[in-house]
């Protein structure tokens, strides 16, 4: 079924429409940052939006406002998600424990599924034996083959494999799945540069895309993990998982303010189907009608 970005970002803008209290045409500086920092947009970020507007704001003059947020010269280019030409399109998958990737993984999978594409999956968290035998069973469930094997195993030769096979059988998409803990960087560090090397290699130095999954219901605190995984690995592109449960949806701008990468897609819920990618122009309006009406 076809959800809405406006109604998956209900819980966000119900909260944002409380903090504003009744509606009205013109609203001031002050009741605009309550509702704005209701919603876990940094304040940093609302303060430099709305220095260069009047006391009493209008919708249009937030519209303008967010608009230009988003079409910045300086990164306009970066906000798009254009997903990687190649064939095999390859994406890895990585960010910290419970973030979603594993769920994300069998939505990606199921959406070029039914794109009519071929997709292979490599179980690459092999830190946790029920990280292997949960992407197994969406692989199960969607009919999807994966690659996988023993828990302790070597991830970057599961990449290796994943990608192997999936050149092997003319694949259309490769998908990869990490383990996500953080409480050792160094480690955490050093493993994804070697999987990104070998993923390198077995694709003949070709491209290949890291998408950071990041927890929408941690709202801006998500985005220090972020800067992590961003240094270790430069990123292509966010995914952001379980706005339908949270009403720091407005952290996605800041997401944007401070990584200044594409968001591609946006997680709505448990099931497969649950992945929408991410429309900026809706999530404006969505924002402005819980303000404005
Ligand atoms: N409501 C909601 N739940 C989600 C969404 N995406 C993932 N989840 C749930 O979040 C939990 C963690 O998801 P996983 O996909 O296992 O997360 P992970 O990043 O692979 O976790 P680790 O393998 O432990 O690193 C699961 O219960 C998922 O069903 C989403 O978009 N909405
Ligand atoms: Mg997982």
């Amino acid at each position: 079924m076809f959800q809405s970005l406006k109604s998956i970002l209900k819980k966000t803008t119900d909260g944002i429409s409380q903090a504003i209290g009744t509606k009205k045409k013109l609203i001031s500086q002050n009741e605009l940052e309550n509702a704005l920092i209701e919603s876990d947009i940094s304040y940093d970020l609302i303060e430099m939006m709305l220095k260069n507007l009047p006391q009493e704001v209008s919708k249009n003059e937030l519209e303008v406002a967010l608009w230009r947020f988003f079409r910045a010269e300086s990164y306009y280019d970066k906000l798009q998600y254009t997903p990687l030409q190649d064939k095999p399109e390859v994406m890895l998958i990585i960010g910290v424990n419970g973030a979603g990737k594993t769920t994300t993984i069998a939505k990606l999978a199921h959406l070029a599924k039914k794109q009519g594409k071929k997709v292979i999956l490599g179980a690459g968290d092999t830190f946790r034996a029920a990280a292997i035998e949960q992407l197994k069973l969406w692989g199960e469930k969607l009919g999807i083959e994966v690659i996988s094997s023993q828990i302790g195993h070597d991830p970057s030769s599961i990449a290796f494999d994943s990608i192997k096979a999936g050149l092997a059988r003319g694949a259309d998409q490769i998908i990869i799945d990490t383990a996500g803990r953080l409480h050792n960087q160094t480690n955490l560090k050093n493993e994804l540069i070697k999987i990104s090397k070998v993923c390198s290699k077995a694709l003949d130095e070709k491209p290949f895309h890291k998408l950071l999954i990041l927890d929408g219901t941690q709202g801006s605190s998500a985005i220090t993990q972020a800067k992590i995984f961003n240094e270790i690995l430069n990123v292509d592109g966010i995914i952001v998982t379980k706005l339908d449960s949270t009403s720091k949806g407005g952290a996605i701008l800041s997401m944007i303010y401070e990584l200044k990468l594409p968001i591609a897609y946006i997680g709505t819920g448990e099931k497969e189907d649950n992945l929408l990618p991410f429309n900026e122009e809706e999530y404006i309006q969505s924002i402005l009608e819980a303000i404005f009406g």
